[in-house]
């Protein structure tokens, strides 16, 4: 029995599924997946019975589901706690990772409005308005700026994988799927 079980809709739509489900698979951390269908008549009785928000993913840890945890971010942070390996080790370099997570988790409407995920779509025609343009651009600055300032390491954003990865990847599929 794994330490884990993820609860999560299909990972080609949901972003949110996608991130810790990827975080967990590149720390190599065992977990049990359970797919839940979005839309679907007992999708509230699934998730409800672990997470009061109604939404996924939940993360549930111990045979009882002892401990749930839901919310994509909250999930990340959790398994941190055991794999300090999850954020950067350096303080200012996990500063920075901190902020552009929480900046991609609570912003970019633009993207997700205009881009929602479907990362099995092809050669995608999609016009972008200014608000959408505008958050690519801060992506690429991101990108760039956590690439430049702590990149040597490695090829991710700060060298090692990290949960920052996990939270742009959506954008990142995208990103290298259209040019
Ligand atoms: N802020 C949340 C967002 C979670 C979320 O919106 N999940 C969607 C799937 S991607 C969901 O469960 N939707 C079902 C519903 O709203 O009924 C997180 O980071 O986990």
């Amino acid at each position: 029995m794994a330490e884990f079980q993820l609860l999560i809709a299909n990972k080609n739509y949901s972003s949110w599924s996608f991130r810790p489900w990827l975080l967990l698979k590149k720390l190599e951390i065992p977990f049990e997946e359970t797919l839940v269908m979005l839309k679907s008549e007992d999708f509230s009785k699934q998730v409800e019975q672990f997470s009061p928000a109604g939404k996924v993913p939940v993360l549930v840890e111990g045979d009882e589901g002892d401990v749930a945890i839901w919310d994509s971010l909250a999930i990340m942070e959790y398994v941190a706690e055991a794999h300090p390996e999850a954020w950067p080790q350096e303080r200012e370099a996990r500063a920075l990772a901190r902020s552009v997570s929480a900046e991609m988790h609570s912003g970019f409407m633009g993207i997700r409005n205009q881009l929602p995920m479907n990362c099995r779509a092809e050669s995608r025609q999609v016009a972008f308005d200014d608000v959408c343009q505008k958050d690519i651009e801060r992506i690429q600055a991101i990108w760039t700026e956590c690439r430049l300032r702590y990149g040597q390491t490695g090829p991710w954003l700060f060298g090692d994988f990290t949960i920052a990865d996990a939270m742009f990847a959506p954008f990142d599929l995208w990103y290298y799927l259209s040019w």
